[in-house]
């Protein structure tokens, strides 16, 4: 095996841009670059590492649950002798690089924020044998303290860098259909308390929101389109550019080009947006050329949690996008914070009410989590100065005020965790069979008995969401009036074999039976 400059150690679910972005930077330089998944087992890292002798080893650190595995990854492989500049980086180091660079010694330094730029810079200093403390927008120790050098803008224009490495293919397929992350635009203008991007993007000079060229956005699709049969675009934006006039003419522009590309019919795309960035004509144009899925960040369906979470929306907001969306025919995901600092077990109620009104089709599954105070963000500042901050880093938590609820939320979460958190959720399987569905739909595959088979989904779905639904509002009464316990576990573990089996048994004959058609649509024979 040849040697590398550097070795990137990232999380590679569904693909890494991050890491892709970094490695493509290196590689345009003429640096040898290799990336690993961090998944992998440590001793096959260490192999990797003793055969690849880097200069620089980087570790992407974009989950802050992570930072222990990561802290305990470091310590092996420098107690096995890999010698190299450890350095880490992603919004978690970037914000708090004192802390990481306290908790693993291993670690030389931390790149703070955008790493393209200043990961070639460090790397071109160590290869060099330069001094590479005086690197703009890096930390690292020195003694007791920690420095941080001055912050290095963000990159002004994307579409200056190349596009990302995908070493690893994403994984996701739907129905033969190889689906890939990419992201047309970097930042999010908007302040929600909970989320760490203005955090990440806004501590340092330059425009928070930086949108790439929708001809080089289209450029990279067709690439991907035709060397790699991708069909299916996951955009990872924060905020997909629909917003306003601006919004319109990027949207035009990129449809065009869509088209110009041979790819208006043939492709299909998902983004994601905030509610009141959807609006009727141009989510229909967008429709028209392969938009099927659109997340929308609701997170919640009470006046005072959408306060809470500082979104800026009404509930009625939400409700108007959503009804847009069904309007239109274009399937939407969500994103809901069930319970959030501000809940009460009448703000429960209430998101309950919602979670029904937006799931009344049974077209998609309800989901919900518990918003976490990620580090850095304006809610963690919050808790933490009304001292209901609970947990550690890996495990960041809080107290809600009423303590009924404490107790009532680690008694749901037990029970309804393993259904709708997680990739192999129920409500994952659910959303995955809603997303064959749309894809069958959307290219009119010509597959026999799609509205029964609809129907069905829809029948399974409802039982599963009025399943949840009841769940919450049944032990929200039990917990409100002083009682403190759920039907036991062994129950929800059968209902969500129950579910799931309904699922598999409805969802595999039907694709064996169009097996055929569907394979003739990707130009396969059985
Ligand atoms: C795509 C995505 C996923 C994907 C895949 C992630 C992957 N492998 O890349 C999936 C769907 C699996 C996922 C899952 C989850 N995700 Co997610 N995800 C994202 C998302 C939307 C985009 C990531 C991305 O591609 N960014 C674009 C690249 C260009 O930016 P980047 O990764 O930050 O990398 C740059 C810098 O950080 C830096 N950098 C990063 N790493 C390194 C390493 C080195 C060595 C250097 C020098 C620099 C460097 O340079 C890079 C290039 O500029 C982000 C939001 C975001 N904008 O980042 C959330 C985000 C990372 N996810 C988040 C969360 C919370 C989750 C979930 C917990 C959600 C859930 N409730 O289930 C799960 C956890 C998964 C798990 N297994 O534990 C949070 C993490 C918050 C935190 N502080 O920990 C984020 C930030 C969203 C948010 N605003 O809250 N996610």
């Amino acid at each position: 095996m040849p040697h590398y400059t550097a070795v990137l150690v990232g999380f590679q679910e569904q693909g890494n841009l991050g890491v892709g972005y970094l490695a493509s930077t290196l590689a345009q330089r003429g640096y040898a670059v290799r990336v690993v998944d961090f998944r992998e087992r440590r001793e096959s890292v260490l192999g990797i590492m003793r055969d690849a002798q880097p200069a620089v080893v980087g570790f992407s650190v974009i989950f802050q649950y992570y930072v222990p595995q990561f802290r305990e990854l470091a310590s092996y492989l420098r107690r096995n002798g890999v010698k190299g500049h450890f350095c880490a980086g992603g919004h978690f180091p970037s914000l708090r690089y004192e802390y990481i660079l306290r908790q693993v010694p291993e670690l030389d330094s931390v790149v703070r924020f955008e790493g393209e730029i200043t990961l070639a810079e460090l790397v071109q200093c160590l290869i060099q044998g330069r001094d590479w403390h005086g690197v703009a927008g890096i930390a690292f120790r020195d003694g007791d303290r920690c420095v941080a050098t001055q912050p290095r803008p963000l990159i002004a224009d994307l579409d200056q860098i190349p596009f990302p490495e995908r070493p690893f293919e994403s994984g996701l397929t739907v129905l033969g259909r190889k689906a890939s992350p990419l992201m047309a635009s970097r930042g999010c203008s908007r302040a929600c308390s909970f989320c760490s991007i203005r955090q990440f993007y806004g501590q340092v000079p330059g425009r928070k929101v930086r949108i790439r060229k929708p001809g080089r956005v289209v450029e990279e699709m067709r690439a991907l389109h035709h060397d790699h049969g991708v069909s299916i675009f996951l955009f990872q934006d924060d905020d997909f550019p629909v917003w306003g006039d601006f919004g319109r003419r990027w949207v035009g522009e990129f449809i065009q080009a869509l088209r110009a590309a041979g790819m208006g019919r043939e492709v299909l795309w998902k983004i994601s947006c905030r509610c009141d960035e959807v609006e009727p004509e141009l989510f229909t144009r967008m429709r028209d050329a392969g938009l099927y899925v659109v997340y929308l960040g609701i997170e919640s369906g009470n006046p005072a949690g959408l306060r809470m979470l500082h979104k800026r929306l009404t509930v009625e907001d939400n409700l108007r996008a959503v009804g847009i969306l069904q309007d239109l025919e274009i399937a939407f995901t969500y994103g809901f914070m069930l319970f959030d600092p501000s809940s009460t077990f009448t703000t429960l109620r209430q998101n309950v009410a919602f979670l029904k009104r937006i799931t009344a089709a049974s077209t998609v599954p309800v989901v919900f989590c518990r918003m976490l105070p990620y580090a850095a963000t304006p809610i963690e500042h919050f808790l933490a100065t009304e001292g209901r901050l609970r947990g550690t880093v890996a495990n960041p938590d809080y107290d809600f005020t009423d303590p009924r609820l404490n107790a009532y939320f680690t008694c749901l979460n037990e029970r309804v965790s393993a259904c709708i958190q997680g990739s192999d959720s129920l409500a994952n399987q659910l959303n995955f069979a809603w997303q064959e569905y749309w894809v069958m739909r959307r290219l009119s595959l010509r597959v026999s008995g799609l509205p029964d088979y609809e129907r069905s989904l829809r029948s399974v779905t409802s039982g599963y969401n009025d399943f949840i639904l009841s769940t919450v509002e049944d032990g929200a009464r039990e917990f409100e009036s002083g009682g403190d316990s759920l039907p036991p576990l062994a129950e929800f573990h059968e209902a969500r074999r129950r579910f799931s089996s309904q699922l598999v048994e409805l969802r595999d004959p039907f694709v064996l039976r169009n097996q055929g058609v569907l394979m003739a649509s990707l130009n396969v024979s059985e």
